[in-house]
């Protein structure tokens, strides 16, 4: 499902987001300190290889809403933009934070002059966040910030799960 605003187009997605050869970018939902872990953090870990961590070490720890860029090492993408999610009923307000990443991590793509970026859905696994609420924050940060864009062309956001796709379809579709 695609949905063009100004010039950007944000596509919505089934599949492995450490697995987006046409994207520029990718965004990690990562931990903290920047390391391997589980979820996305796993997926995009074991493709890029220990260069990516050994990269992003120094950089942590981040705080929720933050993000950082790295390069991609053995990954298809050129960029790995790091974030840290809310961790649901502890780091509040959520959905200030939720937006926070979506919107940084935009704002840093394009400063880079990244025109492609694929996200996967922050905060939504282990940090528990309810997939609804997440994919309404997420869109309307998305929406309210290509206006201030002018290299990205396509967001695409990857879900792994049926279920989520179809939330996050409907979100989109209003
Ligand atoms: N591609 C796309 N989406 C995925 C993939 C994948 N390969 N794997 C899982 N998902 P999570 P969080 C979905 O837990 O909630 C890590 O250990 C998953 O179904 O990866 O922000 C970090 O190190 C869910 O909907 O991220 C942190 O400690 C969504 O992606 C912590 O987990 C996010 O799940 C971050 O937790």
């Amino acid at each position: 499902m695609k949905k063009t605003i100004a010039n950007t187009t944000i596509e919505i997605i089934r599949g492995d987001i450490a697995s987006q050869p046409d994207m520029q970018a990718i965004v990690n939902a990562a931990n903290a300190h920047l390391l391997n872990g589980g979820g996305v953090a796993g997926a995009i870990h074991r493709a890029a290889g220990p260069g990516l961590e050994k990269e992003c070490k120094p950089m942590g720890p981040i705080r929720p809403g933050e993000a950082v860029i790295s390069g991609g090492h053995n990954l298809p993408n050129k960029y790995v933009i790091h974030c840290l999610g809310p961790v649901y009923g502890q780091d509040k307000p959520e959905d200030k934070l939720l937006a926070d990443c979506y919107r940084n991590a935009l704002l840093l793509a394009d400063k880079k002059e990244i025109e492609s970026i694929a996200f996967p859905a922050i905060s939504t696994g282990i940090f528990g966040y309810p997939a609804e609420d997440a994919a309404h924050v997420a869109l309307k940060t998305i929406i309210d910030t290509i206006p201030n864009l002018t290299n990205i062309r396509t967001i695409r956001v990857v879900l792994f799960g049926q279920d989520d796709f179809e939330i996050w379809k409907k979100a989109l579709a209003g």
